[in-house]
C-alpha cells in the first residue's frame, strides 16, 4: 500500500492518509448460509481431457467497489490472496464506469479508446477488445452482467459466443439481452449472472476449448440493494479516514470545497456496499468450487477487481470521478497456480486497468495486434514509475467537476485540473476529442 504519498498538485490535491478499517471478521454475519447448487442439471460425466494447454480466464469485475472492503469478500480474499497475487497498487485509469471498462477491454487509456463518458459506448472500436482477440484465437467467450453504460439492450455483443447482458443494471428482476432475446429475468442480479456464468464454465465438460468468462456484477454500485438475506447484516464499525473530517479545504478546487457530505453519509454508503458484496463473495465461492470440480483450478487465470473506487465522504465527496486514492484505487487479485502465481504473494508495482488486456493476451500466448497502453502483469521485468489517470467533466454533471489528469507515482502524485467540458465546442486541443495525446 501507499501509506505516505505526498501529492504535488497544481490544482490542489493532497495525500489521503489510509485509514485502518478494523475488519478482522469479528462481527457476526447474519443469514450467511450456503446456497443451493446453481447448476442443477450437471452431467455426471467427468470432464473431457484437455489438449489445449492455454489457460481459461475468469474475470470478475465489480462496480464502484473501493479498497477496504475485504470484510465482505472474505472468501474471495482468502482464495485469491492466499493462492494468487495481491496487486497492492492497482488503479482505475479513469474512475468512471464506461471509460474504465473500455480501458479494461482495450488495454488503452480513455483518450485513446475514445469512451470519455458514460454516454458513448459505441465509441469503443470493437476490433481493439481483448474478447475479439481471444475469440479469434479459439477461446470460447462469454459475458455475464454489465457491459458498457448506454449500450442498447437489443444490440448483441460482438466477439462473445454467449452473453447475458443487463442494461440498465438493476439489482432485482432485471431486463436482459439473453443471447439475442431481450427479456426480463426474475431474481437477484448477482445470483442470475452467477448461475449463467457457472453454466458457461460447466460446459467445458464437453467443450474442450479454453474459455474466457467476463462476469460483471451490479454490486457495489448504488443504489446497493442487498440480497434479502443480507438486508440487515451487521458490518464492522468504520472510524472514517482523516480526509472525512477535513476542516480546511481552502487548498481544494471549488467543486470539492462545495462538497459537504458527512461521515454519516459515507458510513451508510459503505454499509450498503458491504452488504451487496456479500452476494459477490457467495458467487466467488461457487466459481471456486466449480473450477475445483472440473479440475481447472490450476490452469485458470482468475482476476478479480472493480471498475474503480469510491469516496466515502472523503473531503466531503461521496462519489468517484476525482483524483484521490479512494476513487482511483481498486482491489485486485490474480491467481494462476499453473503459472506459479498461486503462492499468496504481494506485488507492489504500480498497475492500472490498462494492464488487464495485455495480461490476458500474454497468458493465452497471443501477441497484441492493436496498440496497448498497458503491459502484461505476467512480465516481472516491466515496472513503471508513474501511471496516468484521467477524467473529463461531462454532460452528466451540471455542476462543474474539473477535468483532470494525474500522474500517480510510487510516493508522489501530480494532478492538473482543466476548466474544460466534453461537450463544449471550444476548448483546449484535447477537450472532447475522441483520440489524441494529452497535452
Ligand atoms: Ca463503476
Amino acid at each position: 500500500m501507499i501509506t505516505d504519498a505526498a501529492v504535488v498538485a497544481a490544482g490542489a490535491a493532497v495525500p489521503l492518509a489510509a485509514g485502518a478499517v478494523d475488519d478482522g471478521g469479528a462481527a457476526p454475519v447474519a443469514g450467511r448460509t450456503a446456497t443451493a447448487a446453481p447448476v442443477a442439471s450437471r452431467p455426471p460425466a467427468s470432464p473431457l481431457p484437455r489438449t489445449d494447454p492455454r489457460p481459461n480466464i475468469l474475470f470478475v469485475l465489480t462496480d464502484d467497489q473501493p479498497k477496504e472492503t475485504d470484510w465482505a469478500i472474505r472468501r474471495t480474499a482468502d482464495w485469491l490472496g492466499g493462492q494468487g497475487v495481491t496487486f497492492a497498487r492497482a488503479h482505475a485509469n479513469t474512475p468512471l464506469c464506461a471509460p474504465s471498462r473500455a480501458s479494461i477491454m482495450s488495454g488503452r487509456y480513455a483518450h485513446n479508446h475514445g469512451v470519455l463518458d458514460t454516454r458513448h459506448p459505441y465509441h469503443l472500436d470493437q476490433h481493439t477488445t481483448v474478447q475479439r482477440r481471444l475469440h479469434e484465437a479459439g477461446y470460447r467467450t462469454g459475458l455475464f452482467g454489465k457491459y458498457l453504460n448506454y449500450w442498447h439492450t437489443g444490440d448483441n455483443l460482438p466477439h462473445f459466443d454467449e452473453w447475458l447482458l443487463q442494461e440498465p443494471v438493476a439489482y432485482y428482476d432485471g431486463h436482459y439481452n439473453d443471447n439475442g432475446t431481450v427479456r426480463n429475468i426474475p431474481g437477484y442480479n448477482t445470483t442470475v449472472i452467477r448461475d449463467r456464468a457457472l453454466a458457461f464454465i460447466d460446459r467445458s465438460r464437453t467443450d474442450t476449448r479454453p474459455w474466457f468468462a467476463y462476469v460483471a456484477t451490479r454490486s457495489a454500485h448504488e443504489l446497493n440493494i442487498p440480497e434479502r438475506r443480507y438486508r440487515h447484516t451487521r458490518v464492522p464499525e468504520w472510524p472514517g479516514r482523516p480526509a472525512v473530517y477535513e476542516g480546511d479545504k481552502s487548498d481544494k478546487p471549488p467543486f470539492l470545497r462545495a462538497a459537504k457530505h458527512t461521515y454519516e453519509r459515507g458510513e451508510a454508503l459503505r454499509t450498503r456496499q458491504l452488504r451487496t458484496l456479500l452476494s459477490v463473495d457467495d458467487a466467488m465461492r461457487d466459481f471456486h468450487d466449480e473450477l475445483r470440480a472440473l479440475g481447472q483450478l490450476e490452469n485458470t487465470l482468475v482476476v478479480y477487481t472493480s471498475d474503480h473506487g469510491l469516496c466515502w465522504a472523503d473531503h466531503g465527496w461521496l462519489r468517484k470521478s476525482v483524483p484521490y486514492r479512494p476513487s482511483l484505487e481498486v482491489p485486485f487479485w490474480l491467481s494462476w497456480p499453473a503459472r506459479g502465481l498461486g503462492e499468496g504473494t504481494v506485488d507492489d508495482r504500480l498497475t492500472g486497468h490498462v494492464d488487464i488486456a495485455p495480461t490476458f493476451l500474454d497468458a493465452a500466448g497471443l501477441t497484441p495486434d492493436t496498440p496497448h497502453d498497458g503491459h502484461s502483469l505476467l512480465d516481472p521485468r516491466y515496472d513503471r514509475d508513474r501511471l496516468l489517470a484521467e477524467w473529463w467533466w461531462n454532460r452528466q454533471d451540471q455542476e462543474p467537476i474539473h477535468t483532470w489528469a494525474t500522474l500517480i507515482g510510487r510516493s508522489t502524485q501530480y494532478t492538473e485540473y482543466y476548466r474544460t467540458r466534453l461537450d463544449r465546442p471550444a476548448g483546449p486541443p484535447h477537450a472532447g476529442r475522441r483520440r489524441g495525446p494529452l497535452p
